[in-house]
């Protein structure tokens, strides 16, 4: 298992879910790995980027690549990574329970087809809650194509996080829809820490234009479940920001330990819900920012980077897409400020065209140790998983090719040959 100077985190304290050792912290990032049938179906309304690329030929080839070079990004900080392998896609069942095969699919229902074919679950944000060594998996209950990743990462949570206790999602209920950590953030300061949950909807919200995926209920069930109901703040996401295509609170918001990078427009009542949050945990270094509209935000992703705390300051991994335009002037000033030591922008634009920046492909963990060696990296795995994506992942695929069943055949071999890889690590 790879070494981190300070990955040991003896004394755990559970409820506020985070690992210390000396005065750094540093959180395992569990990063989801995109299959070799990533899509872009168009699966996700209310996500502006899966309406505006769905459709289009995707490459799953270079989606791994990208994910696997901002893995090595984190390492590179000093910052402990591990991965999760893709589940097995195409998903036949999920389609025979329907009366369908993948030809018939493709013929009949296209849309189950690519819900099928999704790769969607290298969203690991999505995966699940955690406090301590708790972990919800999400229900995902909002979409058909989501909504299929829940038992497969659950048995993979079972299989490959012994340390963890995993509880079951949620009863599947659109109205006890569950997103996991894109909806929740640990803030902790000098005087405390407190559970940030962030729902789009109650049960008695009228439907908006776009879905709010995660409801209330939700949170405070697994609020509930995790332990931290008195620990826990329930913000509602600002209508406007639904509308505007942030259909997760992670794509308006960031926060690690006493920092928050937040859009001045992504909760209801926000001066009252940043007031309660200094008063329960004191001082916060929060950046609102002002001088990027909706659109923006939801444009760059700015607020789906990764902020970490690392052995050289803290660092935001920021999409590429926030290298340039209106969002660059924002990390220029978060620098200058002091919010950040540097940024480093990660090309990971094969996921920004399903609406996944780098935030949402990791869910963080606050002791690497619940997560098996063999999926914990290093630069020589990172090297060994590249060799493996180019021998088994297309360069480009239509939708369409979903119904191939070379293309099943050839991922179940590529998941086949990783399984060996891991035995052997
Ligand atoms: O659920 N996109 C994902 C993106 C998830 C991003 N995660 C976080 N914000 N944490 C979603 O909408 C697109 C699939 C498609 O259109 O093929 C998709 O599922």
């Amino acid at each position: 298992m790879p070494r981190f100077r300070k990955a040991g985190l003896p004394g755990v304290d559970s409820r506020a879910g985070v690992g210390k050792l000396g005065s750094m912290v540093f959180e395992l990032q569990l990063d989801g790995l995109p299959g070799p049938t990533l899509s872009h179906g168009g699966l996700s309304p209310g996500n502006v980027a899966s309406q505006v690329h769905g459709g289009q030929v995707s490459r799953p080839r270079a989606a791994a690549r990208q994910c696997l070079a901002k893995m090595r990004t984190v390492l590179e900080l000093g910052v402990p990574q591990a991965f999760l392998p893709p589940l097995p896609r195409p998903d036949a069942g999920f389609l025979a329970r329907l009366g369908l095969t993948p030809a018939s699919a493709a013929q009949e229902a296209p849309w189950l087809l690519a819900a099928a074919g999704s790769s969607a679950f290298c969203w690991t944000a999505n995966l699940g809650t955690v406090a301590g060594n708790r972990l919800v998996v999400a229900n995902l209950a909002a979409l058909a194509h989501r909504r299929l990743e829940a038992p497969g990462r659950l048995a993979q949570l079972r299989r490959f996080a012994p340390g963890l206790t995993v509880l079951e999602p949620l009863p599947e209920h659109v109205d006890l829809g569950d997103e996991g950590a894109a909806n929740h953030t640990l803030i902790r300061g000098s005087l405390g820490y407190c559970h940030l949950f962030v729902h789009g909807r109650d049960h008695a919200t009228p439907p908006g234009r776009h879905p709010a995926r995660q409801t209330r209920a939700a949170s405070e069930a697994v609020a509930r479940l995790l332990g931290v109901t008195g620990e826990a703040l329930h913000a509602r996401q600002h209508p406007a920001a639904i509308e505007a295509g942030a259909f997760h609170n992670d794509v308006v918001m960031v926060g690690q330990g006493d920092r928050l990078l937040v859009h001045r427009q992504a909760w209801v009542d926000q001066p009252q819900v940043l007031g309660e949050l200094v008063r329960r945990c004191g001082p916060l270094r929060i950046a609102e920012i002002q001088d990027l509209d909706l659109d923006q935000a939801v444009a760059s992703y700015l607020f789906n980077s990764q902020l970490l705390e690392t052995p050289v300051g803290w660092v935001l991994i920021a999409p590429g897409e926030c290298a340039e335009g209106p969002a660059r002037p924002v990390v220029d000033r978060l620098v200058a400020e002091g919010f950040i030591a540097q940024a480093r922008f990660v090309p990971v634009r094969e996921s920004m065209r399903g609406g996944g920046g780098p935030a949402c492909l990791r869910l963080r963990l606050p002791d690497p140790r619940v997560i098996a060696p063999c999926l914990h990296l290093d630069h020589r795995r990172i090297d060994r998983l590249e060799v493996w994506v180019d021998r088994h992942y297309r360069e480009s695929l239509a939708l369409a090719a979903l119904a191939d069943p070379a293309l099943a055949g050839e991922s179940a071999a590529a998941l086949d040959e990783l399984d060996h890889l891991l035995a052997s690590w």
